[in-house]
């Protein structure tokens, strides 16, 4: 028997458990992590929980084992959903997208790496060095942007700090021939600081501690981390997740010679008064950053300082108080580091892009998207940024019930197939909490931000007191006092899918008007290096051209969530759903409330109810009959019923299938794949006997 037919591992799919209840789906999941079975399907979801151990099941020759495989042939694995999402694109012409969800930490990152390597192992047989130019960079690709892009969370050690969407293009062949990425909302706040026990970006430590002497001693950085505050604030400073620097070579990246140091050496920069003036303390780091941005120390230390302002006609040069020039300080240096973020992006895609593909000639070139994103996360102190990862993953959520819940229900409904409605948790009025126009969260934000003269946070959480102090889902210290969780004053809570999360409304403003000075805009443009200055286009612009006021940073993540979002539901979807089983990374240790939580959540039993109600397949009726109506005499070559439905009808009843088929209005649903097959099969035979036969007219041997 093949394995994942035996019961000693629990049942590889949870639409075959006996009955379904959370506590057989939970004895399952379990039986099967503490067997070394981290994958288990929903139908044609994979249900993954992280082993925190390393698996001997990606191996050159698993990836043989999948390769070309139907689903149901082999124990479940990401590669058999990286197998079908493939085949459906080759076969069928269709764009299809991997949607990889779950909490902080649940393996959605490494399974995202794992479905790149496999599509990478499969294609390209015939070794076109074009191809495997772009694989390379493909894969690649995921390094550096790791290194930039992630860092040590109390969560994750190596936890996305930026969501990502990856979409690898297919020629006719199936081969890939580029791609293209979209990155959203990096958590740049991380630049400057960090809270107890985390860290900055690996990129620095694996610079400070990973660069050679000579390399450090031309940029003037120390070798000791703990010599820069900005990277020092959360405690932790070891290189625990070491990645060699030579990745970062790859591509060029040589802005990440300056302005990571420069980001580094600007942490150090303090600010003192004498008098009305304000002065920079330590002048020699104002020297170092001047030569990394080849510019002149003087405009450096001007553009710390002073602030150009417009009043009427005049232009005038505004001092800065200490605290402002800390603010423009730590403001420069997320900016700085949030364009090399972009820019390194921006690079690679230069580099994947799809060249000389010409559709007129080759036909349309096909898609995967892979959506690798942050996962939903709560802190001890959690700010704007966990609200926008947050909100990210309420997106997700609400796009697999559209996709995988409701749609599903809503077309046996409407095809009339006798359907008992499936209950589960809409998450859509947390949705609209936070985006909807005028009274979600992020109008409420931009309100706020918008109102002429000194807007607190406090005046924004006001403005969220009065608009939502009936919603289910919101609430703050102001509105509920006596709740222990709610601690301080600041503090507002949303009762959010996964969990409720308290929020502290600190620097909500700030972090969403996302202010830089025109000043060191202007400084960056004016530097001598070439590609810094191409970083900062708009530093072209004079104090009295600068009118426009920029989108916020909550307008512009929404949208980017909503485009994200209208992108994959026009593929065909295939998820997989990750669970992080303990929060001590243990591989031994499946625990159990936590587990059960994300099962719930997630929708995971909802998921299995659908499905096993359920048909694996549905068709039209015509293109059915066009598929398989040489299998019976009473379709081939034509049929003289009434309507292509009865045509199937009788077709059906031939095959003795009728009890695994129900009839729709204009759709035949097939419950089971292994009918599927059959049909498949017999199609097969039917057409290598009608082969044989025109040959045989054709050679006038009948
Ligand atoms: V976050 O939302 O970006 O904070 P992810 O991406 O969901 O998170 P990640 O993939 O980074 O989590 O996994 C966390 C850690 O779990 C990894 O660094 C590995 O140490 C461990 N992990 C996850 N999946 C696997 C696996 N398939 N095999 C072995 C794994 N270890
Ligand atoms: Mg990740």
């Amino acid at each position: 028997m093949a394995e994942h037919e035996s019961q000693e591992f629990g049942k590889a799919d949870f639409v075959l458990l006996d009955s379904v209840s959370l506590e057989e789906f939970m004895a399952n999941l379990k039986l099967r992590f503490e067997k070394g079975r981290i994958y288990t399907y929903i139908g044609e979801v994979v249900v993954s929980v992280n082993p925190y151990r390393a698996m001997n099941i990606y191996g050159r020759d698993t990836i043989e084992q999948y390769k070309g495989r139907e689903l149901y042939e082999r124990p479940p694995h990401l590669f058999a959903i990286a197998d079908a999402a493939y085949k459906a694109m080759k076969r069928r012409n269709k764009d299809t997208c991997i949607v990889i969800s779950g909490e902080s930490g649940a393996g959605k990152t490494e399974a995202s790496k794992y479905i790149m390597q496999y599509i990478a192992a499969i294609t390209n047989p015939g070794q076109r060095a074009e191809v495997e130019r772009v694989k390379n960079m493909l894969l690649k690709s995921n390094c550096v942007l790791e290194a930039f892009g992630n860092a040590k969370t109390n969560r994750n050690d190596n936890s996305s700090r930026f969501g990502k969407y990856m979409d690898i293009n297919f020629d006719f062949k199936g081969d890939p021939i580029g791609g293209h990425i979209n990155n959203y909302l990096l958590e740049k706040s991380r630049v400057i600081f960090q809270q107890e026990g985390e860290r900055s970006f690996h990129s620095f430590y694996q610079m400070v501690k990973g660069g050679s002497e000579s390399l450090l001693r031309s940029l003037h950085v120390s070798k000791d981390p703990t010599a820069y505050s900005y990277i020092k604030v959360g405690g932790q400073v070891k290189v625990g997740y070491h990645r060699s620097i030579s990745a970062l070579t790859l591509c060029n990246v040589l802005v990440f010679l300056y302005l990571s140091p420069c980001d580094l050496s600007q942490g150090n920069l303090t600010f003192g008064v004498d008098g009305d003036t304000t002065l920079i303390e330590n002048s020699k780091v104002v020297a170092v950053i001047g030569v990394l941005l080849a510019t002149k120390e003087e405009n450096v230390g001007k553009a710390l300082l002073y602030r150009t302002v417009a009043t009427g006609r005049d232009v005038i040069d505004k001092q800065h108080t200490t605290q402002e020039a800390s603010y423009g300080r730590d403001a420069l240096a997320k900016a700085m580091y949030e364009r090399m973020f972009c820019w390194i992006v921006g690079r690679i895609n230069d580099v994947i892009e799809v060249k000389n593909y010409d559709a007129k000639v080759h036909g349309k070139n096909t898609v995967i998207g892979v959506l690798d994103i942050y996962g939903f996360e709560i802190f001890q102190n959690n700010s704007f940024e966990q609200f926008c990862i947050n909100y990210c993953n309420e997106k997700l959520q609400q796009l697999f019930i559209q996709l995988v819940l409701r749609q599903e229900q809503e077309e046996y409904q409407r095809e009339g197939i006798p359907w008992k409605h499936i209950d589960y948790f809409n998450n859509q009025i947390i949705v609209d909490l936070v985006e909807l126009q005028h009274k979600g969260i992020f109008s409420v934000l931009d309100e706020a931000c918008m109102t002429v003269g000194k807007v607190t946070d406090e005046v924004f959480l006001q403005g969220l007191n009065s608009k939502l102090a009936k919603h289910a889902h919101y609430t703050s210290r102001k509105l509920s006092p006596t709740d222990k969780s709610l601690e301080f004053d600041r503090d507002f809570r949303i009762r959010h899918y996964a969990g409720d999360v308290v929020y502290s409304v600190v620097g909500f403003i700030d972090k969403n008007k996302d202010t830089l000075f025109q000043d060191f805009k202007r400084l960056l443009y004016n530097s001598s290096n070439p590609v810094l200055k191409m970083m900062w286009p708009e530093g072209k612009l004079s104090i009295t051209e600068v009118t426009k006021r920029p989108l916020t940073a909550a307008t512009l993540f929404k949208n980017s969530m909503i485009a994200l979002v209208e992108n994959l539901a026009c593929k065909e979807p295939y998820y997989v759903r990750c669970i992080k089983p303990n929060d001590v990374k243990s591989p031994l240790l499946f625990e159990y409330e936590r587990c059960r939580h994300q099962v719930e959540y997630l929708g995971l039993l909802e998921n299995v109810r659908v499905r096993r109600a359920g048909f694996a397949n549905r068709q039209e009726y015509p293109r059915f009959l066009q598929r398989y109506k040489m299998i019976s005499e009473f379709t081939w070559p034509n049929h003289d019923l009434p309507s292509d439905k009865e045509a199937v009808k009788r077709l059906v009843q031939g095959c003795g299938f009728e009890h695994d088929v129900a009839y729709g209005k204009t759709k035949v649903f097939v419950r089971t794949p292994r009918t599927l097959f059959c049909l498949e099969e017999q199609r097969d035979e039917m057409v290598g006997r009608i082969v044989l036969f025109l040959q045989k007219v054709w050679r006038g041997t009948i």
